[in-house]
C-alpha cells in the first residue's frame, strides 16, 4: 500500500494532505512541482470527495461545468468535454479519476484510511500524524483538505436503530444501485440535496414522503446538453475568461447587476427577475447589487420566488407550505433544482410538515411525529446535512505547540488568518477554511487559489531557508474581527444556517465564511504575499 507505515516506524515526508477531493488532488500536484514529498490519506475508497461519496439519485453541480473544473492546466481544460450544461456527480467522479490518473496522482494516496490525530513535535518542528489503520506519518507540513460539507450528519432521532427496512444518508450513498421501485420512502429534509433527490426518487416510489421542517427557496436549473457553441466561446480564450471569474464576487462568471432593487419601477424589477428565472440557475442572486444587503430589496426577490411556487404547485395549502417565509432568500444556500416544486402535483408525493409537528421517533416500521401521526415506510433518506466548514477538521484530534487542542481552541467558533492558517498550529494549512470565501463561491476557483497561493509561500519560505509559518495572533484576531463585521453587514446572520452553525445541536453560532468576496480575498492574499508575508512568523 503506498505510505504504508505500521507499528512503530514512522514514514518520513515534506507533506502529509488530509483528503482526495480536488483540493488535495491539485495540493499533491502543486507540492510535486516543488520537487517534495507528499502523501494523500483519504478516508473513502477512490479519489473525488463529494462526488465521490454523494451518489444520491439527481445529484448534480449548480455552477456551470465550463466553470466548475480544474483552470490550472490549459491541455486538460482544453480536452474534457463536458455533456451538459450542469454536471451530474457521475460524470463530475470520472473527472476528477480523470485528473488523478493524468497527473499520476493515484500512487501517492492511502485510500480507506482516515487520519485520526496530528500533533506537532515542536522541538523537531514536524507534524505526527496519526491513522485509524496505525499508520504513522512525518511531516513538515499537513494540509487539512479535509473539505466544507464531507462530514454527515444524521439528526439525533431517538428509534433509529430499530426501523426494520434501510436507511441513507444522501452524503454516504451506497455504491450498488439504490431502486426505490414499489416502495414507500420517506426523505428528511428539504435542503439542496433533498431538493435535488426529490423529483427522480418520486418517479420511482410508490409512496414518497417529504418531511419539511424549513422551505427553501430554489431556482430551476435550466439544465441542458451542452451548447457547443458555448463550449467553443470558452474554449477559445478559457485563460481569459478564467481570469475574469477569479475576480467576480463568487467566483463565478455571470452578469451581476450592479443596480439597487429598490431603485428600478416594480415593472422592470419583475421583468429583470423573469428573465433570471428563466436562464435558470444560482445566477438569480445576481439580479441585483443588494440582494444579500438590503431587507426590503431582498423581499422583492423573495415575494417573486414565493409567486412562483403558488403558480407551480396546485394544491394551495401545499404550495404556502414551500414557501419559505423565515428567511431572506440567499441566505440559505440557494438552491437549484429540476421540478422540485412540480414533484408536489404529483398524485403519490406528499410534503409533510413537522415544523409544527417535530419527527419524534423512527419506529421499527417508520415514522412517527409529535402528536402521534404515523408514516409508514420502506426506506429513509437522511437529506440533512453535515457538520459543515468545520466538522471534518475537527472530527481530527489536532494539537499544536504545547500541546494546545484545536478542539478547545475553536470551541467558541473556528479562528483562523485568511482561513488559511491558525496561530499555535505553525505549518498546518487549511485549503477552503472557515474565514475564506469557500462555500460562498465556485469551490474551484477558491480551492485553486488557496493551493497556489500556499504552494508560492512555499517557494518564498524555501527562497529564504524557512521552513516554518505561523499566524501572529494579532494577524489572526484582525481577519477574525474582519469577517464577522463584514458578515454582520449582510442579511446572512438572519438565518438558522449551516453557514451560522445553526444545523447541529451546541455548535457556536458565528457566521464562518467570508463574505468580502472571491476577487477581493484574493486581492487581500495577494498582497500580503507581494509585502512578504506581514501578519506570518517564518523561521
Ligand atoms: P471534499 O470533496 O469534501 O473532499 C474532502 C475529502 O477528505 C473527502 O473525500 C473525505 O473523505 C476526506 N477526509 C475528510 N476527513 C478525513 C480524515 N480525517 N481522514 C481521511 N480523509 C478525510 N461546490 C460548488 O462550488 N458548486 C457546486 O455545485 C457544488 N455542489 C455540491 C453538491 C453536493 C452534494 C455537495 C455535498 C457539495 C457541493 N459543493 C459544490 C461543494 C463541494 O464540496 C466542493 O465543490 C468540492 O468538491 C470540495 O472539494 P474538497 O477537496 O475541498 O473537499
Ligand atoms: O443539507 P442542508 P444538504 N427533522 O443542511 C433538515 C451543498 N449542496 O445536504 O433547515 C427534520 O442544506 C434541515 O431542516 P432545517 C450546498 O452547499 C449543493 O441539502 O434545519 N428536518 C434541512 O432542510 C448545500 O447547502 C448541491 O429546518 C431536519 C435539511 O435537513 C449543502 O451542500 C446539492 C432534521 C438539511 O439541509 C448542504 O445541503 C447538494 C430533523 N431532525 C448539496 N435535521 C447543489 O445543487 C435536519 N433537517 C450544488
Amino acid at each position: 500500500r503506498p505510505g504504508q507505515a505500521t507499528g512503530e516506524s514512522t514514514e518520513a515526508l515534506d507533506a502529509v494532505i488530509v483528503g482526495a477531493g480536488f483540493g488535495g488532488l491539485y495540493m499533491l500536484h502543486r507540492l510535486r512541482g516543488l520537487g517534495m514529498t507528499a502523501r494523500i490519506i483519504e478516508a473513502a475508497g477512490g479519489v473525488g470527495g463529494t462526488w465521490w461519496w454523494n451518489r444520491y439519485p439527481g445529484a448534480r453541480c449548480d455552477v456551470e461545468s465550463m466553470q466548475y473544473s480544474f483552470s490550472f492546466d490549459e491541455r486538460l481544460q482544453q480536452e474534457w468535454r463536458w455533456s451538459e450544461r450542469f454536471a451530474a456527480q457521475p460524470e463530475i467522479l470520472r473527472y476528477a479519476e480523470h485528473v488523478a490518473d493524468r497527473f499520476d496522482l493515484r500512487r501517492d494516496i492511502r485510500f480507506n484510511t482516515r487520519v485520526t490525530a496530528a500533533r506537532f513535535d515542536e522541538a523537531a518542528g514536524r507534524w505526527l500524524v496519526l491513522t485509524d489503520r496505525g499508520d504513522r506519518l512525518s511531516a513538515r507540513y499537513c494540509v487539512m483538505a479535509t473539505g466544507c460539507l464531507s462530514s454527515a450528519r444524521v439528526p439525533d432521532i431517538p428509534g433509529i436503530e430499530s426501523f426494520r427496512g434501510r436507511t441513507y444518508h444522501t452524503g454516504r450513498w451506497p455504491h450498488e444501485e439504490v431502486d426505490f421501485t414499489g416502495q414507500r420512502v420517506a426523505v428528511i429534509g428539504t435542503g439542496s440535496s433533498a431538493i435535488q433527490a426529490v423529483p427522480v426518487i418520486a418517479e420511482q416510489a410508490k409512496q414518497l414522503f417529504v418531511f419539511q421542517r424549513t422551505p427553501n427557496f430554489s431556482i430551476p436549473s435550466r439544465n441542458r446538453p451542452m451548447d457547443e457553441a458555448y463550449e467553443r466561446w470558452w474554449k477559445s480564450d478559457y485563460a481569459a475568461h478564467r481570469r475574469r471569474a477569479r475576480m467576480m464576487r463568487t467566483g463565478i462568471l455571470y452578469h451581476i447587476d450592479e443596480r439597487s432593487a429598490l431603485d428600478v419601477p416594480p415593472e422592470e424589477r419583475r421583468r429583470v427577475y423573469e428573465e433570471r428565472w428563466a436562464a435558470g440557475g444560482t445566477a438569480f442572486m445576481g439580479a441585483f447589487a443588494d440582494l444579500l444587503r438590503n431587507q426590503q430589496a431582498n423581499d422583492t426577490a423573495a415575494e417573486f420566488v414565493r409567486g412562483k411556487i403558488a403558480g407551480i404547485v396546485r394544491d394551495p395549502a401545499t404550495a404556502a407550505l414551500l414557501q419559505p417565509r423565515d428567511h431572506p432568500i440567499g441566505t440559505k444556500r440557494i438552491c437549484v433544482d429540476t421540478h422540485y416544486y412540480e414533484t408536489f402535483n404529483r398524485a403519490n408525493v406528499r410534503l409533510v410538515d413537522v415544523r409544527s409537528a417535530p419527527i419524534e421517533a423512527i419506529t421499527p416500521t417508520g415514522l412517527r411525529l409529535r402528536g402521534g401521526a404515523e408514516f409508514a415506510a420502506d426506506s429513509i433518506v437522511f437529506a440533512t446535512g453535515f457538520d459543515a466548514m468545520t466538522g471534518a477538521v475537527l472530527a481530527v484530534d489536532i494539537r499544536g505547540r504545547s500541546g494546545a487542542s484545536l478542539r478547545e481552541k475553536w470551541a467558541a467558533g473556528p479562528r483562523a488568518h485568511l482561513g488559511l492558517m491558525v496561530a499555535g498550529f505553525p505549518n498546518l494549512f487549511l485549503i477552503t477554511g472557515p474565514g475564506s470565501p469557500s462555500v460562498l463561491s465556485n469551490m474551484m476557483v477558491s480551492i485553486e487559489q488557496h493551493v497556489d497561493w500556499l504552494s508560492d509561500c512555499l517557494v518564498h519560505m524555501r527562497a529564504r531557508g524557512a521552513t516554518c509559518i505561523e499566524p501572529t495572533q494579532e494577524a489572526e484576531d484582525a481577519w477574525v474581527a474582519h469577517v464577522a463585521e463584514v458578515g454582520g453587514r449582510t442579511l446572512y446572520p438572519k438565518a438558522n444556517s449551516w453557514y451560522m452553525g445553526a444545523n447541529i445541536p451546541g455548535k457556536p453560532r458565528v457566521f464562518m465564511p467570508y463574505v468580502g468576496g472571491v476577487g477581493t480575498y484574493r486581492e487581500e492574499c495577494d498582497a500580503i504575499a507581494a509585502q512578504g508575508y506581514p501578519g506570518f512568523r517564518m523561521s
